[in-house]
């Protein structure tokens, strides 16, 4: 055997050393041993992120990842998913899906099953049911149907309307053309940018409930899945981006993957989690990258309360958020269970 047979071998150990990874948004502790043990066992990167963002969705996760959360204006539940292998670039994504509750194993049969990437609606619930998985059925829960009838004894404020005049506190609305005012008691010129009127945050520190995991699974193959129930009190039709490939994950087995988080309506704008993949592949290390990608969000919505997480192929890590404190897990060969890191913004 020549040099090279020796330095292909000594790769392949240093492989198995470090590799797998799970690594997701928030301290989703459950969610990340769920993944740890099925890729831990054998299963693929993507096998994985679908074990543990399902077990995320089974918890319901903070509260709100999965069914029973984040009830919108008209009090249903509806859930956003995504799923991406990093090694074909295949996507499968449902969004705004009301009557099946397991969004990732649903993102996954659009994968599987079909030659589209985003499936939206009633499409997406039947798509999924006729794939198997249980339905139809309600998403609500005693805790979301009691938030909204408060939200609408609140004169259904906060609210992502702007520009509108409301006929009764909760609507019918009607475009006021008059003037650029949000919908609600803050003024609108308290965070006026430009002809962009930025509206109060309705995602914030008690109400993220998007997990967005990476996985490496031992053959060094990276997948990313995000589940969420959204925003809440969302229009109704509301998509996120949530199912969207780039803004809430990205995954290059060439390069790495990435997993979002925060206010998702001005995120998607800006495809942070491409963003991130494609710095990381110009040589940025995850850190660079992850701040990079915030930081070029910021400079447009100074307001706005998001945060990435970076892993690059070598199973490296950072994150990097803005508005809020970020708090991200992970599962690598050299811990003996999770553990959760703080990023401050
Ligand atoms: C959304 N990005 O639908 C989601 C919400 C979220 O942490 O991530 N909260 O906008």
């Amino acid at each position: 055997m020549n040099g090279l047979g020796l330095q292909v071998a000594e790769a392949g150990l240093e492989k198995s050393d470090k590799f797998p990874v799970v690594v997701s948004t928030w301290p989703f502790i459950e969610a990340v041993r769920a993944a740890w043990r099925a890729v831990d066992n054998g299963s693929s990167a993507v096998e994985a992120v679908v074990k543990g963002c399902s077990a995320c969705e089974e918890l319901r996760c903070d509260g709100t990842v999965g069914p029973g959360g984040s009830p919108n204006e008209n009090g249903e539940t509806m859930i956003d998913a995504l799923v991406m292998d990093g090694v074909t670039m295949e996507v499968g994504a449902v969004a705004a899906m009301r009557y099946v509750k397991d969004g990732i194993r649903a993102a996954n049969l659009v994968m599987k099953y079909s030659q589209h990437t985003l499936l939206a609606g009633e499409g997406a619930s039947a798509f999924a049911i006729s794939m198997g998985l249980p339905g139809p059925m309600n998403l609500s829960s005693p805790e979301s149907v009691k938030k909204w009838s408060d939200w609408r004894k609140n004169r259904c404020q906060p609210n992502f309307r702007k520009n509108v005049v409301p006929e009764d506190d909760c609507g019918p609305y009607k475009p006021n053309n008059g003037a650029m005012v949000v919908s609600g008691d803050i003024p609108a010129d308290s965070c006026e940018m430009g002809r962009i009127v930025y509206r109060p945050p309705l995602v914030g520190p008690h109400n993220h409930d998007t997990i967005s995991m990476a996985v490496i699974d031992k053959m060094g193959h990276i997948a990313v899945g995000t589940s969420t129930n959204g925003a809440t009190f969302k229009i109704p039709g509301r998509v996120g981006d949530g199912p969207i490939a780039g803004s809430s994950a990205y995954a290059d087995d060439e390069v790495g993957g990435c997993g979002a988080t925060g206010d998702g309506d001005i995120m998607m704008r800006f495809l942070p989690c491409y963003q991130v993949v494609e710095s990381m592949r110009q040589g940025m290390k995850p850190e660079e990258a992850a701040k990079d990608a915030m930081s070029r969000i910021a400079r447009k919505f100074p307001d706005f309360v998001g945060a990435v997480v970076a892993v690059d192929k070598n199973g490296s890590h950072a994150g990097a958020c803005h508005g809020w404190t970020f708090q991200y897990s992970v599962h690598d060969p050299y811990m003996d269970d999770v553990q959760v890191f703080t990023v401050l913004p």
